[in-house]
């Protein structure tokens, strides 16, 4: 037999059917001896999920992926130049390669047995529940080939080497046939896996996506330049779809025409993409990347590692990352530029950069879940140190794409610290939500802009008050009885009063010179109280608290009085209100006509209107009128005096003296004079 390939020593204990991907080709010398034979097939047909992730139709493509790892192993390391995808309708799918062809020769441990044959029927370490972290590829979690033989109901093998073709046939992972000699050739090296799942793992009518094994062939071929991936499809899996039956895949281009493809009709910063690709000498392996940034934020990293997709990140990324933010900044402070560029993050850099990754390693490690994290530490210096060079010469050889970079990520710092100065203020305002006091019915607009707190008298009035509010932007806090009268009040009296520490910290603005205004919780404060002299006393009383406390809040036009009604005028199916006595009889003069009997009924409160008439009189913003109470500039100090001497002494004649002085209109001023 001539087996000219099997003279050495393997590296070490293969941990799956192939050598692993090298970024170093040529470097042939396995023998059979070095493949380490676990187990039977079994586990994998009782627990397929614990193999391939489960049964459904990812799983089930994940027995193609394994194929065409296989294959593109050979490819990478440099034995095979094409590699062959066909599905046919039967639901068999073949992948076929020019590699050297799997070892066909007598297995040390199992003499009777062929290398293919172990191959394709043992279970091999590296499996999801090995012990180490540590396996060649991904696929199947690099469990080998062997695995799609175990989930295929039946699967052929054919191998070209040493000038002879080989075949052998096996069903549920059991061999059918022997290794059969099917004589020389001479056109054929290589191997061929012609496979279908087993639809007793996958289910009834489980079927290979032509749509699927289509693009997973093409980003093969994108991964790797070195190899053409041709794809055959039954044309009547593809009739009336999008995917062709016949397609050539070759991209000596690699990443750059994979991210012209991947951003196809993007907005771009840039004219140009940032590539290219790097190969340390030595086996110390190989770099290639695609980077552009798009003008909407949709950015991306896709990673690979031996061709091997890398979702969860890993070792590779964090170098790309530093990379690019050391040398954006860098460069920022080679252009005089360093200070604007002090905030940036990795974040603004990669949040709108579509970057794809590929670097190939000797023996690289994966972790996690899908072993879908690379985890070889010399990949981020690798990737580091070549991304870095690169992107230097880059930025340098053009000066104003770079610093339409720069310009660009900045601005997305910036707007990231605006967005988290909002989010700040946001998390203040909830922080001070939960410290309102119980008594407030609160509305759910949070903004204080739009939103209206009324200030009411006792708690019956506050329970037609929260029925009559619209609770999007209308607060409602009651008050039991009279407040305190701060014009005569010591600050430790203030301080302890639990009806004025209620508003204080509905207001949420501080008082005195802690007053903030941008703390207001509200836009407008109305005072609503019954239109009586007990009603116009507590009003003074607020109104001389907000003056002490608050000054700015009455000087910026915030505080306001409700005018609720004090009669109900009914004539016929006609009703009015009427705020007092005067405008009782103007309203007989003027609105009811002198025919029939007008009745008169008097509120005595605010608790005692019904919720829509207290809606309607006092509350609807469409309806009701307001007085907003001002403070003449001017006369600011005097009106200190002024508010003191009448507030100290007779508070609700001086409130009837200004209610004189109002005009009603929707908002019409109370000046404290
Ligand atoms: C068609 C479907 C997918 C493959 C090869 C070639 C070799 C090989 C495959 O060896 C055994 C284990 C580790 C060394 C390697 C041939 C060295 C010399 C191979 C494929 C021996 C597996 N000659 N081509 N496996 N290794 N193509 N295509 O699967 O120690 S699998």
């Amino acid at each position: 037999m001539a087996n000219d390939l099997f003279g050495n020593a393997a590296r070490k204990p293969a941990l799956r059917a192939n050598g692993g991907r090298n970024g170093t080709p040529g470097e042939a010398g396995y023998t059979a001896a070095s493949i380490e034979v676990l187990e039977g097939l079994e586990p994998v047909r009782r627990r397929p999920g614990m193999y391939i992730g489960g049964t459904d139709e990812a799983a089930l493509h994940h027995l193609f992926a394994e194929a065409l790892d296989n294959a593109m192993d050979e490819a990478v390391a440099g034995h095979a130049t094409f590699i062959d995808v066909t599905l046919e309708a039967s639901g068999f799918l073949s992948v076929t390669d020019n590699g050297r062809g799997i070892p066909i020769d007598p297995h040390p441990k199992f003499p009777k047995k062929s290398a293919l044959e172990v191959i394709m029927t043992t279970l091999h370490a590296g499996g999801k529940f090995d012990s180490g972290a540590y396996q060649t590829s991904g696929g199947l979690h690099g469990v080998g080939i062997s695995v799609a033989n175990a989930l295929s109901e039946r699967l052929e093998v054919e191998v070209g080497r040493g000038q002879r073709l080989y075949r052998q046939a096996f069903e549920r992972g059991l061999p059918k046939t022997k290794l059969e000699d099917l004589g020389r050739v001479t056109n054929r090296r290589g191997t061929k896996v012609r496979f279908k799942p087993d639809e007793q793992i996958f289910g009834k009518g489980a079927k290979f996506k032509p749509s699927r094994i289509f693009r997973m062939s093409r980003s093969k071929a994108y991964l790797f330049g070195g190899v053409e991936i041709r794809w055959h499809c039954a044309p009547q899996l593809v009739e009336g779809t999008e995917i062709p039956a016949e397609a050539v895949f070759h991209f000596p281009g690699g990443l750059k025409d994979y991210l012209a493809q991947d951003i196809d009709g993007k907005e771009q910063v840039l004219e140009q993409a940032f590539t290219g690709k790097i190969e340390k000498p030595e086996g110390h392996g190989s770099v290639e990347w695609a980077l552009a940034w798009l003008a909407e934020d949709e950015g991306f990293v896709h990673s690979y590692c031996n061709t091997i997709p890398t979702p969860d990140g890993g070792t590779h990324e964090a170098g790309l990352r530093t990379a690019l933010l050391r040398g954006l900044k860098d460069h920022a402070e080679r252009i005089g530029q360093a200070k604007r560029a002090a905030a940036l993050t990795s974040e603004d850099v990669m949040g709108s950069c579509a970057a794809l990754i590929s670097v190939f390693l000797r023996d690289p490690e994966f972790q996690g879940q899908n072993k879908s994290r690379l985890m070889s530490q010399e990949a981020t210096r690798l990737v580091e140190t070549t991304l870095r060079d690169g992107f230097d010469h880059w930025l340098a050889a053009s000066p104003s794409a770079a610093l339409k970079l720069l310009d660009f990520t900045i601005e997305r710092a910036e707007e990231r610290l605006r967005r988290r100065a909002e989010k700040d203020v946001a998390r203040k305002n909830a922080g001070r939500k939960l410290r309102l006091p119980g008594k407030l019915a609160d509305c759910s607009n949070n903004n204080a802009k739009g939103s209206e707190l009324f200030i009411v008298e006792g708690d019956s009035a506050g329970g037609s008050a929260k029925q009559a509010r619209d609770r999007e932007f209308q607060a409602v806090l009651p008050l039991r009885g009279k407040i305190l009268n701060v014009a005569s009040a010591t600050r430790d009296k203030l301080a302890g009063n639990q009806q004025l520490g209620d508003l204080i910290q509905a207001l949420g603005c501080g008082t005195g010179a802690h007053y903030r205004e941008e703390d207001l919780r509200y836009e407008k404060v109305i005072i609503m109280t019954d239109a009586d002299v007990d009603g116009a006393h507590i009003a003074s009383l607020l109104i001389t608290f907000f003056f002490r406390q608050m000054p700015k809040l009455i000087e910026h036009g915030h505080l306001y009085l409700a005018v609720p009604p004090l009669y109900r005028l009914t004539q016929g199916a006609t009703h009015v209100y009427a705020r007092d006595d005067a405008h009782r009889e103007e309203l007989i003069r003027t609105v009811l006509t002198g025919k029939s009997k007008v009745e008169v009924s008097r509120f005595k409160g605010l608790g005692e209107m019904q919720v829509a008439q207290l809606k309607e009189t006092t509350m609807d913003p469409r309806k009701r009128a307001l007085l907003r109470v001002v403070v003449l500039p001017d006369d600011a100090e005097e009106t200190s005096d002024s508010v003191e001497r009448l507030m100290g002494n007779k508070p609700e004649a001086r409130f009837a003296f200004i209610q004189e002085r109002a005009t009603f209109a929707a908002e019409a001023e109370l000046v404290v004079v």
